[in-house]
């Protein structure tokens, strides 16, 4: 068996390394990397430098410092941990800009994402850094579903926004307690993912095409097509869990499809490897990538030190688990 903290610290650093090994491919099209890179097998140089991560990891971090400390999510404290974390130049899609300047100006935590597009926003930003709540919550749907909630309604208040999250969330919360010496039963991931959906969810039929593409051997062209690649939830959310059920075997191959998907490159792949960190816990990253993550004061060895906070705190919770 793998330690359960192996596994969180696989879902954090999982994460930081999917979007590492994706920021510099953010916005291509599958055929231009195909073409460019046949696959993306090494960390290639970066706008921020080789390994540097961006918005989906920086946020992951505020995340997961703030559930640390208030012992669960906190609505003001979190809007506030996003607030301090934010750097621009991480690369912040425009809404959570607008959400962050919104708190920045007082607006409340409860209020800001509400002002973002006309319904609040279903772009990917609240399932990108949602990894750490899929932890610490892997075991209780119903307090998974309300700190999903009140994490993404900060900067995402649009139900397909929240929604994304859930799945996301979800699925890694799936993996880490799944025992990675089995086969996945890719039904029965399918089936649980689908129990948390509305009735009406846009995302219904992204499971259902998932179920048909699985068994066969489809282009990449094919999967896009099907699945979608860009940064709304409803298309990269779906694509991550994808990446990883067509490679569940293996932590390198799963991140490496999740790039090859093209587009929203940096946070398809950083929600597949939080999945499959989740799954086959830290020892599963290749050495020469964990090597290449940035450092620095929050860098690899700083999230590695979260993830096992956040163990520590899981183990308050489930002192028998
Ligand atoms: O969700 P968000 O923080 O973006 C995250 C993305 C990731 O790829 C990061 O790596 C970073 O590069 O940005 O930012 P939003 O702007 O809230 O949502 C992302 C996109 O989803 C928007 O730019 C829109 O294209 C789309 N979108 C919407 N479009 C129309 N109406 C989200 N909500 C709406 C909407 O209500
Ligand atoms: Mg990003
Ligand atoms: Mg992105």
């Amino acid at each position: 068996m793998i330690a359960l903290v192996e596994k969180f610290c696989g879902t954090l650093l999982g994460t930081h390394t999917g979007d590492a090994l994706g920021m510099p491919l953010e916005g291509a099209s599958p055929g231009s990397i195909q073409k460019n890179y046949g696959q993306v097998r090494e960390m290639l140089d970066a706008r921020l430098g080789v390994g540097t991560y961006t918005d989906d990891t920086e946020m992951m971090i505020a995340l997961a410092e703030s559930l640390v400390r208030c012992r669960g999510v906190n609505g003001a404290d979190l809007a506030q941990a996003y607030l301090e974390n934010f750097n621009p130049l991480r690369g912040y899609g425009a809404g959570t800009r607008k959400a962050l300047e919104l708190l920045r100006s007082g607006v409340s935590w409860e209020e800001a994402g509400k002002r973002v597009f006309e319904q609040g926003s279903y772009g990917n930003g609240a399932s990108m850094r949602i990894a750490p709540v899929g932890c610490l919550y892997s075991r209780d749907l119903e307090k998974l579903k309300e700190a999903v909630h009140l994490s993404s309604v900060i900067t995402h208040a649009h139900p397909w926004g929240e929604e994304g999250a859930l799945l996301q969330a979800y699925a890694v919360a799936l993996a880490v307690q799944a025992d990675p010496w089995q086969e996945i039963d890719v039904d029965h991931f399918l089936a649980s993912l689908e129990s948390v959906l509305d009735e009406g969810s846009p995302f219904r039929e992204k499971l259902q095409a998932m179920q048909r593409l699985l068994p066969g051997e489809p282009g990449i062209e094919e999967v896009v097509l099907e699945l979608g690649n860009d940064s709304r939830t409803v298309t990269s959310v779906p694509a991550a869990i994808f990446s990883f059920l067509k490679n569940a075997a293996d932590f390198e191959e799963t991140v490496v499809y999740a790039v090859g998907l093209g587009g929203d490159t940096d946070t398809i792949a950083a929600m597949a490897g939080a999945i499959a960190g989740g799954f086959h816990g830290k020892p599963a990253i290749p050495e020469r990538w964990l090597t290449r993550l940035e450092r620095g004061a929050k860098g690899a060895d700083y999230i590695e030190r979260l993830a096992r906070e956040l163990y520590d705190l899981y183990t308050d919770f489930y002192p028998h688990a």
